[in-house]
């Protein structure tokens, strides 16, 4: 229906025009061709100034009316470092085409008018000038070239590496069909190196875990934070097809391409916060949020940073959609802090753990701060009862007094512990389940506290301020009725006989 009324506009239209050429001829013939000729100029003349004036007049007019659409003005301001570098580039080119664009606009318009047909007017020819080539040669190679160098500056600014001693944080970003996975390093400051043969349902990024460097590694949930004014080096990969990291607010855009790792390196200057504060200044910013809720919060109150993939990377694309939190270096310090190790949490144990009977560097450091906090509160407590502290890394070969390779650790441990606390006296003792004979375990008991003993004569620590005692089955922690129990009821522990104050 509607093609048909526009069909027969179209034909009601050619017949209005081929009306009036007939009119025209007419006219002509009565007026005289030369007549027609000049009016017909003029108007034409007239008409191209007008049009010229609502053109230019119009373009002014509308490009004041969106300027707050445009990136890098009112509430697009970039939120990054480089961002304002990028956006100046815009709008330089923006200017310098722009004047080119209304100079050239007045022109055409004008010569239109002033060169109209009259009578006597004789055309000039002008085959060639080289002074007017030369201009407009020059004109543009200038301009260009202003352009081009600007740009190669901010290409070069932009994309520089960090240097390995400046202060800034690397993160990781991989894209896949259809989410981001970040990972940040652990407390070391390094990612660690992954391998995609090692990918696996729980090893997703293929993290090599003989790798120290990723135990630490953190892949925190939905919640992407950064602290404000650090320099961020991101890591781009892409698991599938070609993905594209894409931050709008902070003019960073990299394609992640599968088997090539890209980077960005960016410095946020506004925490989310702050943007949403310059974000209140705007009418449109005070709209409510949710439209059918018009007391409920308003725009700028819910705006958030976006990490978006800027690649048609398959149906589900705009699922990759996250959520960038810009904070302060408190605040992202004290996210931080709560995230916990990826390897630690999910692989450490388990079937693909590549360092099942290692422990691990971290391991030894946090074990050595709890065993110490444990011996301060077991020194201080008064109740006799906690100031018995089980050795829970302190283990013997089956059936002998051997300590395993892996026991020193904690041993070492209580080594410190009793050099820190010179003034105290400990008693050692072994303990095993009900299996077996009783006297046999009595004096393997005792044979094992024996041996963790010697350990700490032979690291120095003086005889005198070691009690010695195997109790076998007779003390036991829990009923020895299940493998889980009776694992705890063999146990070394020690307990802290008189407690003096450290020297
Ligand atoms: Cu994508």
């Amino acid at each position: 229906m509607t093609a048909l009324i526009i069909l027969l506009c179209v034909l009601l239209i050619s017949i209005v025009l081929v009306q009036i050429g007939k009119v025209t001829e007419l006219t002509a013939q009565i007026k005289g061709e030369s007549e027609v000729l000049r009016d017909n100029s003029k108007w034409n003349g007239w008409l191209s100034l007008a049009f010229m004036v609502v053109f230019l007049g119009g373009v002014f007019v509308s490009a004041y009316a969106y300027k707050n659409e445009m990136m890098g003005y009112g509430p697009h301001e970039a939120a990054s470092a480089h961002g304002t570098v990028l956006d100046d580039m815009f709008h330089i080119t923006l200017v310098l085409t722009g004047i080119v664009f209304v100079i050239c606009h007045i022109a055409l318009f004008w010569f239109a008018y002033k060169y109209r047909w009259q009578e006597n007017r004789k055309a000039q020819f002008i085959a060639h000038d080289n002074r007017l080539e030369l201009i407009w040669t020059a004109v543009p190679a200038v301009v260009m070239t202003i352009l081009v160098v600007r740009g190669l500056n901010a290409w070069n600014t932009v994309m520089a590496d960090v240097n390995p001693d400046e202060d800034y944080i690397e993160i990781e970003a991989t894209g896949q069909q259809f989410n981001w996975i970040i990972r940040y390093p652990g407390p070391d400051g390094k990612l660690g190196t992954r391998n995609y043969k090692l990918t696996t349902a729980n090893n997703q990024l293929g993290m090599d875990f003989t790798d120290p460097k990723t135990w630490d590694d953190v892949i925190p949930g939905q919640e992407i934070l950064l602290p404000v004014g650090k320099k961020v080096r991101v890591r781009i990969t892409a698991k599938d097809v070609l993905h594209n990291f894409y931050l709008p607010h902070f003019r960073v855009k990299m394609d992640a391409v599968p088997g090539l790792p890209t980077y960005f390196i960016f410095t946020p200057v506004k925490t989310t916060t702050e943007y949403r504060n310059e974000l209140r200044k705007y009418e449109d910013y005070n709209l409510p949020y949710d439209k059918t809720d018009p007391t409920g919060p308003k725009r700028w109150e819910k705006f958030e940073y976006e990490l978006a993939c800027a690649e048609l990377c398959g149906k589900g694309h705009y699922s990759m959609k996250r959520i960038l939190r810009v904070v302060s270096q408190e605040e992202f310090d004290e996210w931080y802090k709560q995230q916990e190790s990826f390897y630690l949490t999910q692989i450490r144990g388990k079937e693909d753990d590549p360092n099942k009977d290692k422990v691990l560097d971290i391991e030894v450091r946090q074990r050595a701060q709890e065993f110490s906090a444990n011996v301060k509160t077991a020194v201080e407590a008064t109740d006799a009862a906690e100031k018995t502290l089980v050795l829970n890394h302190v283990n013997f070969e089956t059936g002998s007094a051997t300590l395993t390779a892996n026991s020193r650790y904690e041993l070492d441990n209580l080594v410190t512990a009793l050099n820190a606390y010179p003034g105290i006296v400990i008693e050692v003792a072994g303990h095993t389940d009900n299996t077996g004979d009783p006297a046999q375990n009595l004096s393997l008991s005792a044979a094992r506290a024996a041996s963790v003993a010697r350990y700490l004569t032979d690291r120095g620590i003086s005889e005198s301020r070691l009690r010695v005692r195997g109790y076998g089955d007779t003390k036991p922690l829990a009923p020895n009725d299940s493998d889980e129990n009776r694992a705890k009821n063999r146990r070394t522990e020690f307990t802290i006989l008189n407690a003096v104050n450290p020297s």
